[in-house]
């Protein structure tokens, strides 16, 4: 084959392995591996962003934090600056540059899914993307990372006391407060660390949603017990950077949204799909399981009280009683 026919021919099938070869390619970054929901939250992101923009533009979707050297906290200031496009991140990673985000992960602030539907798809969810436009980011849909549920190699986990000691590997600033009202003994680490400390024993524990994270990323192979105790709540979000989001006109912006809804929705059901169908999952691969009581999650809720009190102070309590207004009214 001539250079020439073969330049073509390679340029058809690149083509065809990529879709529709855009006129421009956008980056988009999150911070798990490329078999959690959050992935194929992204890679439906690309389906439909270049169906909605008829192949103009297309979406490349770059996991475990690539492109910020692994530092999942760093994705969203990127995107905040302009350096990056899209960020597809959950809220405790963004609370280093918005401390306001950590109000969806307070503990035990959500008792069930139609509390946690009232507030992100309700006027708290309204004015939290009012507060991420103020650093650069323009929140375009909200996904489900889900439920944080505790895992660990050392005993089952039924009542606060048995959290002393442990060493627990925590993404957050909040969450070291919270495993310090317990007794632990918290390390923040990146995701993208956690799975070989979790073998190698450098921490006890973590903790995760089952849907979105512990059954897809195999979690269930480094650890042994798990307490479905709810503790705290995480949602993810697509954002796309204001600068790139003011360059574009009415008809792409309307685009792009559409496209990060419909994919955050599907990725939201997926993840809850999965999430139903994990604890008897996680038993068959051999994960004890405890689930408590109403009245032993109470006990968990009374002694994280003191980190629930700290962060409401940071975050600012007008903003927290917007969301336990609309909770209290499900
Ligand atoms: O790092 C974690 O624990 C993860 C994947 O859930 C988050 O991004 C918060």
């Amino acid at each position: 084959m001539s250079l020439k026919r073969f330049a073509a021919a390679t340029a058809i099938a690149l083509i065809a392995l990529h879709g529709a070869a855009g006129a421009e390619t956008l980056r988009l970054s999150h911070n798990t591996g490329d078999t959690s929901t959050w992935h194929k939250g992204g890679e439906k992101f690309n389906e439909l962003v270049q169906e909605k923009t008829g192949g103009e533009t297309d979406v490349r979707v770059f996991p475990m934090a690539q492109l910020t050297g692994g530092d999942q906290m760093k994705q969203a200031e990127m995107v905040g600056r302009g350096a990056l496009d899209f960020v597809m991140t959950s809220a405790i990673n963004v609370t280093p540059l918005v401390p306001e985000m950590a109000v969806f992960s307070l503990p035990y602030l959500y008792g069930n899914y139609d509390e946690v539907d009232a507030t992100v798809d309700g006027a708290p969810g309204e004015k939290m993307t009012e507060i991420m436009a103020g650093h650069g980011i323009v929140v375009l849909a909200w996904g489900e990372n889900g439920f944080r549920e505790v895992t660990n190699n050392v005993r089952p986990i039924k009542s606060p006391e048995d959290m002393k000691g442990l060493k627990m590997r925590v993404a957050g600033p909040m969450y070291i407060d919270v495993m310090e009202a317990l007794g632990a003994n918290p390390q923040q680490m990146q995701w993208t660390e956690t799975f070989s400390a979790l073998q190698q024993g450098v921490v006890d524990g973590q903790e995760n949603p089952i849907g979105a994270v512990i059954v897809p990323l195999r979690v269930y192979e480094a650890q042994k017990y798990i307490t479905t105790w709810h503790y705290s709540y995480d949602p993810i979000f697509i954002g796309v950077s204001q600068k790139l989001w003011d360059s574009w006109d009415e008809e792409k912006r309307e685009q792009i949204r559409a496209a990060a809804e419909e994919a955050m929705a599907y990725q939201k059901e997926i993840t809850r799909e999965g999430t139903a169908s994990g604890v008897d999952f996680l038993k068959e691969q051999g994960m004890e399981v405890f689930v408590p009581s109403d009245a032993e999650i109470d006990a968990f809720r009374q002694a994280t009280k003191p980190a629930y009190d700290k962060w409401a102070e940071r975050i600012g309590p007008d903003l927290v009683s917007v969301f336990e207004t609309t909770i209290a009214e499900e």
